[in-house]
C-alpha cells in the first residue's frame, strides 16, 4: 500500500514482537484443592515441561516462584520479544492436567524499556559539572568515561534482563499520580529529572542487596510500571521499598498496587511445595 508522502517505505514491517526490549508478563495463580485420587503424577510431568525454561521454543525468561499468603500460590514472570510465545505458556499450563486446578489469581502485561531519566554519557557529565566538578579534573574524566563504558551494558540489562540468582522476589505496580496539587505529569522534564536522580542516588545504595527492574505498562496495563525487586535476603525488601517511599518522587507522586512476594525455585521444587508430588 502506497501511502502519500511514501511514508510506509520508512516503517518496519508491522509486528507484535518488539523490535527492541521485550515483552513481560508476571501471572500468579491460586491452586484449588485437589480431588482424592487425582493423578499428579501426570499433571506434574505436564507443568515440568511447560515450565522448563530450557526446553524448546519456551520464552527468553521464565521465573517461576512460590507466592506467600492468600493472594496466591505459584508466580511466573515471563519474557520474550513475542507476546505470543509468552501467551502459550499460559494456555500450557491452561490446557493441562491441572489447569482446571489452577486459578489465575492476577496479571501484570508490561514492556521493557530504557527510561527517558536514564542519562546520556552528556547528560551524567553536566550533572556532575552542575555538582562542581571541573572540565579538566581527572577524577571528572575518569567517571565521564567509566559511565560512558558502563551505559550500554547497563542499558542491556534493563532491556533484555538477566535475573539475578537471589531467592525472594516482590513485584508490584505503581503510577505517578495525576492530582491537581500533585500532578507529575505536569512538571518539566528538568524538575522531574532531577526528582529521578535524587531517586537512583538513593536506590543505589542497595547495591549488592536489591536488584530491580522497571517495566513500563502504560497503554498495556492499569498501572504506569511493574517494580519488580529481587533480594539476597527478605529484610532488603522492605528496607529498599520503605527507604524509597522518602524520595520526593514517591513520597509525593507515586501510587502502588498489590504486593506479591514470592520466594523463586524451579518449577520441581515448586511442585513439591505446593504437594503436588
Ligand atoms: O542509571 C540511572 O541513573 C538509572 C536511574 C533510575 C531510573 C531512571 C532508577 C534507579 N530508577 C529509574 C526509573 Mn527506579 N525504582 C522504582 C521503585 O517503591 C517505590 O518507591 C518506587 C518503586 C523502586 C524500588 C526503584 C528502585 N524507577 C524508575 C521508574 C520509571 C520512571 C519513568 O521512566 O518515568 C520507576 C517507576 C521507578 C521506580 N531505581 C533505581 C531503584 C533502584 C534500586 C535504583 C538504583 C539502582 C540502579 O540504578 O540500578
Amino acid at each position: 500500500m502506497n501511502r502519500p508522502g511514501g511514508a510506509s517505505e520508512s516503517l518496519a514491517a508491522p509486528t507484535a514482537n518488539m523490535t527492541e526490549g521485550w515483552h513481560c508478563l508476571h501471572v500468579y495463580y491460586r491452586l484449588h484443592p485437589l480431588a482424592p485420587g487425582f493423578p499428579t503424577g501426570q499433571a506434574r510431568e505436564e507443568l515440568l515441561t511447560a515450565l522448563d525454561p530450557q526446553r524448546d521454543g519456551a520464552p527468553q525468561r521464565l521465573q517461576v516462584s512460590v507466592v506467600s499468603g492468600h493472594r496466591a500460590d505459584l508466580g511466573l514472570m515471563l519474557m520474550d520479544p513475542d507476546p505470543l510465545k509468552i501467551d502459550s505458556v499460559l494456555q500450557s499450563i491452561r490446557t493441562s492436567s491441572l489447569g482446571p486446578f489452577l486459578e489465575p489469581a492476577y496479571s501484570f502485561v508490561s514492556i521493557s524499556e530504557v527510561s527517558e531519566y536514564v542519562p546520556t554519557v552528556e547528560q551524567y557529565g553536566e550533572r556532575l559539572l552542575r555538582e562542581g566538578a571541573a572540565t579538566d579534573d581527572p577524577a571528572y574524566l575518569a567517571k565521564v568515561k567509566a559511565y560512558e563504558q558502563r551505559l550500554p551494558m547497563m542499558n542491556k540489562q534493563r532491556l533484555y534482563p538477566d535475573f539475578p540468582d537471589w531467592p525472594v522476589t516482590c513485584f508490584y505496580p505503581m503510577n505517578k499520580i495525576r492530582d491537581p496539587q500533585a500532578n507529575w505529569y505536569r512538571e518539566p522534564f528538568s524538575s522531574r529529572s532531577k526528582l529521578m536522580a535524587e531517586h537512583a542516588t538513593s536506590g543505589i545504595k542497595f547495591a549488592g542487596r536489591v536488584s530491580q527492574l522497571i517495566t513500563a505498562s502504560t497503554g498495556f496495563d492499569d498501572w504506569e510500571w511493574g517494580v519488580t525487586l529481587w533480594a539476597r535476603a527478605p529484610e532488603y525488601i522492605k528496607e529498599i521499598v520503605y527507604t524509597m517511599r522518602f524520595d520526593e518522587a514517591s513520597a509525593r507522586y507515586a501510587a502502588f498496587g498489590p504486593f506479591y512476594i514470592s520466594y523463586v525455585m524451579p518449577i520441581a521444587q515448586a511442585l513439591d511445595h505446593l504437594r503436588v508430588s
